[in-house]
């Protein structure tokens, strides 16, 4: 089922093997031109725009897109009492986790009378999007509500599309994470218009407000990608999130079901999902195809999870030692990343480029998905050669605080005036010297 590439001794150049792994792409830049007008709208006409997109696209036309907080209040007694017992179980662990990577203000004396501080400061207000449609995840809620709130984010809105078969309303899972995160803003507004609204704020048919945010953050679909990328400086933004990627690298020591289990728990996400194990056990490829013709036929969402595997960014990639195979998932620089061998924290020790590692026999992706403690949204699309996912860090700013004495500035007066010279800025230095002269500026 796996389409195969053998690099066994030829593991090509890291440029060369991007080439050689393919990986699903959204063409973003291709739908700016049907996402504009929509941003334009909402600019200028506020929630009205809002209620007619909602119509268009979301087929209801909400009578206010606040949530009411009874409304809020009502999901979360309907709640299945299991679910909120795992959604709880889900936050403590997330909350524990983004606790310990809060930042402490770090100041270096630089010199006597001289210092800078790192202050670290959360963004003030932030906008969470959670998606509609195929994928409702309350989990993806937490995993966005949590490092926020954890960061002293002060205000916090969430913005979920409306919902034809909930009048109008977010989907009551979405709503019910809402209320046990403690967040008490909601409003129901998709896509585009969602992060066009957040961008630029908007009153309500009823006269509520919707304050502009600072940042905004959340996985959604291609459009409301593209409108995140428009805004982009007006507000912050998060790294923009394609389909979901698991690498499995994996010895003979493996278990074929569970690697085959785990290719098909990330496929059954999305059409595009990536499912790629790389191996040095031809033995293993060959139980792993045999478990997923198994396993494929026999799970829920058969169609989608064979069509994702089936597809160019999916496959298996066999090397003939694990340095060969560190290679080849550092190059990919996968989502997620398992390392199912002999001696696995040593071999995840050795990995640099990865959104998440997980580790040996016992942590599949779905534990970390749900209930590690550890993030979900981390980058997709090779983006983790660069970046990171969400954290506490994601809602912080390190803002410099230059403190110096009078005397702290004359000892280096010089060195400012001289290199300011050489920019040709001489004002630059005219307005150290203006200070240590004693004239006025
Ligand atoms: N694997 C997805 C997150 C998710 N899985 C949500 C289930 N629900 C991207 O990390
Ligand atoms: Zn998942």
């Amino acid at each position: 089922m796996l389409k195969r590439t053998d690099l066994r001794g030829r593991v090509p150049s890291p440029a060369q093997l991007r080439a050689l792994l393919p990986r699903a792409e959204m063409d973003v830049d291709a739908v700016l031109h049907q996402v504009r007008p929509v941003v334009d709208a909402v600019r200028e006409r506020g929630v009205d725009a809002v209620l007619e997109y909602a119509e268009r696209f979301d087929k209801v036309r909400p009578g206010r897109v606040r949530v009411p907080a009874s409304e809020l209040e009502s999901a979360l007694a309907e709640l299945d009492p299991a679910v909120r017992e795992a959604l709880e179980e889900s936050i403590a662990r997330a909350r524990a986790v983004h606790a310990d990577q809060r930042r402490q203000d770090v100041t270096t004396q630089v010199v006597p009378g001289g210092t800078v501080t790192e202050r670290w400061v959360p963004v003030r207000r932030v906008g969470l999007y959670a998606p509609g449609g195929l994928a409702v995840y309350p989990s993806s809620v937490v995993m966005n509500v949590v490092p926020a709130q954890t960061a002293g984010v002060e205000s916090l809105v969430l913005c979920s599309p409306p919902q034809a078969d909930f009048g109008g309303l977010p989907h009551p899972t979405i709503l019910a994470a809402a209320a046990l995160l403690g967040v008490d803003e909601v409003w129901a507004v998709g896509g585009a218009q969602a992060v066009a609204l957040l961008a630029h704020g908007g009153t309500d048919t009823d006269g509520a407000e919707l304050e502009p945010v600072d940042l905004v953050t959340g996985p959604g679909n291609i459009y409301l990608t593209a409108a995140k990328r428009m805004l982009r400086g007006l507000i912050g933004i998060d790294s923009e999130a394609g389909p979901t990627e698991i690498a499995i690298l994996a010895d003979d020591t493996a278990d074929a079901a569970h690697v085959a289990a785990d290719l098909v728990s990330q496929a059954e996400h999305d059409t595009l999902a990536a499912s790629v194990l790389v191996t040095t056990s031809e033995r293993l490829a060959d139980e792993v195809d045999e478990q997923l013709r198994h396993r494929v036929a026999a799970t829920k969402h058969s169609e989608r999870v064979e069509q994702a595997l089936r597809g160019p960014q999916s496959g298996t990639v066999l090397v003939s030692t694990l340095d060969e195979g560190l290679r080849v998932v550092d190059a990919y620089a996968a989502e997620h990343l398992e390392i199912q061998t002999a001696d696995a924290r040593e071999v995840a020790a050795r990995v640099r480029n990865a959104g998440a590692v997980f580790v040996g026999p016992y942590a599949p992706v779905s534990l970390g998905d749900y209930c590690a403690g550890s993030n979900h949204v981390l980058p997709t699309g090779g983006f983790a050669r660069h970046s990171s996912g969400l954290s506490v860090q994601s809602f912080l700013r390190g803002i410099h605080v230059v403190d110096y004495s009078e005397e702290a500035l004359r000892e280096v007066a010089g060195k400012v005036v001289t290199l300011a010279n050489a920019e040709d800025l001489p004002a630059h230095g005219e307005a150290v010297t203006a200070r240590l002269s004693g004239e006025d500026a």
